[in-house]
């Protein structure tokens, strides 16, 4: 007998289908598309200012330049000048005002990008200068707040500080990140016919410039096609920042009618769009004589930017994640979104979580240095397990938090890591190591309960091969894989009869940003519909064929078909040339809506998330007391990923998302001035991980579970939670420096550049 399909572990090595292309430069881009006829470039004035209302603003003369063909300022917008995604706090072109150094003003259009430059040069703007306000706790201060502060609340803070045995206080810090995608941001529009647009742009959210792009020019949706072949990374710097490029493309493009392309050079994109939020935090944590904790306050300070963005939805992840992976019984969090006169921040890989758990890791590594303990110590003592209340409110299922920290355990043996590690600095006096852990609890689901939704669409050609359209965008992280996994798995097919087609609002429309890790979780179920569906009306025509009734259990395997499990004369291909002689429909829409989930903003309680993914990271890392550089050693972790259906590609997530990780905590600093410029503007003065900055070794184990059902084959989203791991290397650098200088003063403040530890290792606090 043969069973129903589902994913084996024959299955489970797919590689990558993008790797070929990638290597050999053939995967498309959209500036690798070939280029139109009368195809206009697009370049942007910015404000050379962060404060200030414009006084004049001069482009004459630039207008009447060699190669210009129009010049756009806000007054040149047909419809609404404002592209916020959550709030409508945001315009596509400044108006009176600048909030931000970068902030585009005007839009020049040109025969080609040299003009273009050219023509910028001869811009001349005045402006009256406004004050300049770079720190989140300052505009707080002020009163500058881009959304409603929230705040939630388990238990009583106030009361059960009073039972506390021991109670410490401090502030947290982490910095920005930027995104670096390897392509930059970038869109090109087409006019089409019937005063339609069609934009090819490196986006995760295609509905959202669809609908940005619509509001813009006062036309309706259905005006706007989106189209998206792949991005070379996005990292959530795409999810809402993309619209505002394939707004200027559109906006003129719809003008000229022309085809248009606007696509920054990376200095213009590091400098216009918004980066990780950087935070600033307080926090109380209270524990009693066996080193349980009984409380915790924090207040965030989360650095918005001047506009909106996704900072509010952020910040609700920064709450959501709060308490990490511990079991606390009165906890009382509050968050603030400041803004300031920097560039809107958006989502970053973790998307807020990253800065709550680094507040809650801190408060509990300050107690552990009080005490004199390992914070080790005190992590495992309070980790979450099944029917633990979250602050908001869901209880904790399934839970593999203890499983992923005693497997590290039991695999590492940390107390003999513990030791090596201090023999090893008691023989070497300017050379020390430190170690230390990291749990990871992260969330499943768009915090938003309405973004869990999804759809694909599927056609079987006559000839058995299969198109397969969703609204998941590839950017890197394998979900095209992914998704033809799920359809040959469905079908019982050859992966190379199906393709892979481009996002499309056309085919798949009213689609989620690919973001929160879920777009496998989301797109691969809406996809098991479409496929079940077909697959059910070839069944029937299967029995219909060999004359079987209903209980008769029809299966395709290998292209072949077995009815009740005994191989038949009959394979994929006249099976579904059968079908479409009887006229019966080949295509399918599929549709999925997370099951369960709900979340209550008036009391801020509920269960927003659909399951929890899990794990722990220990991490080793080797201090130069001389010079104040470091390297990671080792980092080790257990990791949840249900029942991986892609091993290859999980770990290459798990592997990435752990550097990028350690990047935000160690080497990458963005850095502003005090009048709010960039200053970290190229890759010359902003270092990301390269391959001497990886972990020596880095060892990821797959913890032995179940799964969930709320994922795509019980295999756990896997996008964003690894880079949390990363936190760890921040703890480890820390101790390494400590077990130089005792009396260090090492505030915690991320990231731990190379020069903050030289700082600090020559410091001496009282
Ligand atoms: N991996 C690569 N290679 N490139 C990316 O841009 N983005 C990350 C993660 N992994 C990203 C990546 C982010 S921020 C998210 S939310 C998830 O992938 C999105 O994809 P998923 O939902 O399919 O996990
Ligand atoms: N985007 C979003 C996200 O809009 N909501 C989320 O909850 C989320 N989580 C992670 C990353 N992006
Ligand atoms: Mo990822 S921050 O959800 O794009």
């Amino acid at each position: 007998m043969i069973s129903e399909n589902k994913i084996d572990t024959g299955q489970t090595n797919i590689a990558n289908i993008d790797a070929a292309g990638h290597v050999t430069g053939r995967s498309v881009y959209v500036d690798d598309m070939p280029v139109l006829e009368g195809t206009l470039f697009a370049k942007i004035f910015d404000s050379p200012h962060a404060h200030g209302i414009i006084k004049s603003l001069d482009f004459s003369k630039a207008e009447k330049m060699e190669g210009i063909v129009r010049i756009y300022s806000a007054k040149d917008i047909p419809g609404q000048n404002e592209i916020g995604g959550i709030i409508a706090d945001e315009p596509l072109l400044a108006d009176r005002k600048v909030q931000f150094q970068g902030q585009p003003v005007l839009l020049i259009i040109a025969e080609n990008e040299d003009f273009a430059e050219e023509a910028l040069k001869e811009i001349n703007i005045e402006i009256d200068p406004l004050s300049i306000n770079t720190d989140p706790k300052e505009a707080f201060r002020q009163g500058q707040l881009l959304c409603k502060s929230r705040t939630f609340k388990k238990g009583d803070t106030r009361a059960a500080f009073e039972n506390c045995k021991y109670i410490f206080e401090g502030e947290a810090e982490t910095g920005g990140q930027e995104h670096l995608y390897l392509e930059t941001q970038g869109a090109y529009a087409f006019p089409m016919e019937n005063d339609s647009i069609k934009i090819f742009s490196s986006t995760q959210g295609l509905r959202h410039v669809q609908e940005t792009v619509a509001h813009m020019l006062g036309v309706g949706m259905h005006k706007i096609e989106v189209d998206t072949t792949r991005l070379g990374g996005g990292f959530g710097g795409k999810e809402d920042q993309a619209a505002m490029w394939a707004c200027m493309a559109a906006l003129a493009a719809w003008d000229l009618k022309k085809p248009v392309k606007c696509i920054p050079h990376r200095m213009e994109d590091m400098r216009m769009t918004g980066k990780r939020n950087p935070y600033k935090s307080d926090y109380k944590i209270g524990l009693d004589e066996n080193y349980k904790i009984i409380a915790y306050e924090a207040t965030y300070y989360q650095n918005g930017g001047a506009s909106a963005d996704l900072s509010p939805a952020i910040l609700e992840r920064t709450l959501f994640h709060g308490t990490n992976s511990y079991d606390i019984s009165h906890v009382l969090l509050t968050a603030h979104s400041c803004k300031t006169n920097l560039p809107p921040n958006t989502a970053f890989r973790g998307f807020g979580g990253p800065q709550g758990m680094f507040v809650i890791e801190t408060a509990i590594d300050h107690a552990a240095k009080e005490l004199g303990l390992d914070a080790s110590i005190i992590q495992r003592k309070n980790m979450m397990d099944n029917g633990t209340e979250f602050p908001y409110g869901q209880i904790v299922a399934d839970c593999e938090a203890k499983n992923c920290w005693d497997e590290i355990k039991q695999r590492y043996n940390i107390s003999s890591v513990k030791k090596t590690i201090e023999a090893y600095n008691k023989k070497n006096l300017f050379i020390k190591k430190g170690f230390s852990m990291m749990p990871v609890c992260f969330g499943i689901s768009f915090t938003n309960t309405m973004m869990n939704q999804a759809r694909a669409l599927v056609h079987v050609y006559w000839d058995g091969s299969v198109s397969v359209s969703t609204g998941a965008v590839e950017m890197g992280q394998g979900v095209n894989t992914k998704m033809l996994q799920v359809a040959a798995t469905c079908f019982g097919i050859s992966m190379n009869k199906i393709k892979l087609e481009t996002t499309n609002t056309t085919r798949v429309a009213n689609t989620s940003p690919s973001a929160a890790s879920a777009t496998t979780d989301l797109n691969g179920k809406a996809l098991l519909n479409a496929c079940n569906q077909i697959m059910e009306r070839l069944k029937a025509v299967a029995r219909n064929i060999f004359n079987e009734d209903e209980s008769a259990t029809v299966m395709v395997r290998d292209e072949i078909v077995f009815i009740n499990g005994v191989q038949k004369e009959l394979d994929w291909k006249e099976l579904v040339k059968q079908t479409f002689f009887r006229r019966i429909n080949l295509s399918a829409k599929g549709h999925y809506a997370t099951p369960v989930i709900n979340f209550d903003k008036t009391i801020e309680k509920g269960h927003p998330f659909a399951y929890h993914v899990y794990g722990t990271a220990l991490t080793i890392v080797t201090v130069d007391c001389v010079r104040g550089t470091y390297e990671i050693d080792a980092v080790h972790v257990v990791h949840d990923f249900g029942t991986s259906m892609n091993r290859q590609i999980d770990l290459g997530q798990c592997e990435g998302g752990i550097v990028q990780g350690i990047g935000w905590m160690t080497i990458e600093e963005v850095v502003y001035s005090e009048d709010g410029k960039l200053l970290s503007n190229a890759l010359s003065t902003y270092k990301i991980p390269d391959i001497y900055s990886v972990p020596k070794e880095l060892n990821i184990h797959f913890l032995h579970t179940d799964g969930s059902d709320m994922a795509i084959y019980k295999s756990k989203a896997v996008g964003e939670p690894p880079l949390m791991y990363g936190i760890g290397a921040f703890f480890a650098i820390r101790n390494a420096i400590l077990s130089f200088n005792p009396k260090a003063i090492a505030p915690y403040t991320a990231p731990m550049t190379p020069e903050k530890v030289l700082m600090a290792l020559y410091s001496k606090s009282k």
